[in-house]
């Protein structure tokens, strides 16, 4: 019998994102994103894959909420496609009342099953027309005015969400949409693949845009429509970081920085008003003034923590390169001694190590003063998932069902004994989708989706794992 528990109010579910599950990508007045143009472009993503009918969940809200319903979740995280609201994404363009009628009888369907809707307004897909009118996120004041405007739409149209997320993981955006191009719009130095981008700037600049449109959409929503109950605040994800060798000085360092380079890039603008010192020393006036923050400061009701891995991290000897987004350090999975972080996962970048979880969670709240904490995306591959063959292998997803315990009880010890303050948990994902670059091939839900026969849902092993690991610490609460 453990010691650890959970309160009996705390919120827990399933994560997904509008362009990884709805399809139906022209239908019902939606404008193309710049997902829909980067994925049907050769060699940017595997076999191809693109969104355009993924897990067609754009026709199947009843059956997603009824088995979010099956599962017992109290909590469902979703994005909102921009351009299904607003085709052509600017401030001026006509809303897609199509659009907001679906949401609506999908956020109407959850309420009628007690679940609670944490909706993020952006995550990733951008309007394509707001890249092709003005470089979208390179251009911060038009990309504020016309983010401000979309999520004035949203809050009008859907008063019933108190759980509101700005961004999604503001870092991949930037980095992976214009510093090393693997995500879209796929900006980057290299010509071999993309004739225009910048990875020396044009990552800063797009992060900086999304901060800003963070904020000015936080300080609208708290002045028109929070109320009492309403929350607002961004999502960012972070790996937890270990020195390569514990006893070098500038490993230790380097493991520090690598987190600054990936959280506190965002969250130090978001709580203190500026960037982090080690990225300012490294970066100079690359990264934007500091002075232009001032609006960003204090601009989260709640920590939006997205969390799945752990490095090892060693400091380089050399100066950094003009390009380098990572705070001139290497990740590995094997420190000096050659320990293995962890088991092998289908993600070339993800292996388990839910310690790390604990700590980056007490790093989080003795960083940020103590703030509330959403885990809005927690989860994991599995090796070869994909090539399993019948439907009992399918749904006997036995790395994932550790995965989950693991980490589970890893944040209920950091609430326990290190008194973080986590209010919910929204597992990654309530179904196998497409994973971007990875398309179909990488599949993270604790659903398994037939691709090839209808999209049919078949729930695995770990769609139980999750909601019983928490319902059982939730019992053993004696508030
Ligand atoms: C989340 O990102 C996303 O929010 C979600 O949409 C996605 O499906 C889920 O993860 C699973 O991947 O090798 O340099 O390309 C997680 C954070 C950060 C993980 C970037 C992958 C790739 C680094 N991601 N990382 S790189």
């Amino acid at each position: 019998m453990t010691d650890l528990s959970l309160p009996k109010n705390f919120l827990w579910g399933f994560a997904t994102a509008s362009y990884q599950i709805e399809g139906a990508a022209t239908e019902g007045g939606r404008g193309p994103s710049i997902w829909d143009t980067f994925s049907s472009l050769p060699g940017k993503t595997a076999n191809g894959a693109t969104g355009a009918i993924a897990c067609d969940s754009y026709h199947r809200t009843a059956s997603d909420v009824a088995l979010l319903k099956s599962y017992n979740a109290s909590a469902y995280r979703f994005s909102i496609s921009w351009s299904r609201i607003i085709p052509l994404g600017g401030r001026n363009d006509p809303i897609n009342y199509e659009g907001i009628a679906y949401y609506r009888a999908l956020i109407t369907s959850l309420l009628k099953e007690g679940i609670t809707p944490f909706v993020t307004l952006f995550h990733w897909d951008l309007p394509q027309e707001l890249h092709d009118r003005y470089l979208g996120l390179l251009h911060k004041e038009e990309f504020a005015k016309d983010f401000e405007r979309y999520a004035r739409v949203c809050f009008e149209s859907f008063p019933e969400v108190k759980n509101w997320i700005t961004f999604n993981e503001p870092w991949c955006s930037a980095v992976l949409g214009y510093n090393t191009g693997l995500f879209a719009p796929g900006r980057c130095s290299d010509r071999s693949k993309s004739a225009e981008g910048d990875s020396t700037r044009e990552h800063l600049v797009a992060g900086h845009s999304l901060l800003i449109a963070h904020a000015r959409a936080v300080k609208l929503y708290r002045r028109e429509f929070a109320g009492e109950d309403g929350m607002i605040g961004i999502t960012l994800n972070g790996d937890w970081t270990e020195p390569w060798d514990p006893a070098d000085p500038k490993d230790v360092e380097a493991a520090e920085r690598k987190l600054e380079f990936a959280i506190s890039w965002f969250a130090d603008p978001v709580y203190f008003g500026r960037y982090p010192e080690s990225m300012r020393k490294q970066l100079g006036d690359r990264l934007p003034p500091d002075h232009e923050l001032e609006e960003v400061k204090g601009t989260n009701d709640f920590y939006g923590m997205n969390h799945y891995t752990c490095n090892y991290v060693r400091h380089k000897t050399t100066e950094p390169e003009e390009d380098d987004h990572l705070g001139n350090l290497e990740t590995l999975f094997e420190n000096k001694n050659g320990d293995c972080i962890g088991p092998e996962t289908e993600s070339v970048w993800l292996r388990p190590h839910p310690e790390g979880f604990r700590k980056l969670l007490v790093w989080l709240d003795k960083r940020y003063g103590h703030p509330i904490i959403f885990v809005t995306e927690n989860g994991t591959s599995v090796k070869d998932e994909s090539k399993k063959q019948t439907t009992e292998e399918r749904t006997d997803d036995g790395l994932r069902c550790e995965y989950f315990k693991t980490y589970i009880t890893a944040m209920a010890r950091a609430m326990k004994e290190d008194n973080v303050d986590v209010r919910g948990y929204l597992a990654w994902s309530l179904m196998d989708n497409f994973e971007w670059a990875e398309g179909y091939t990488t599949r993270f839900g604790v659903t398994w989706v037939d691709y090839e026969d209808g999209q049919k849902r078949y729930p695995k092993k770990s769609s139980k794992v999750v909601g019983e690991t928490i319902r059982a610490l939730m019992e053993n609460s004696k508030e």
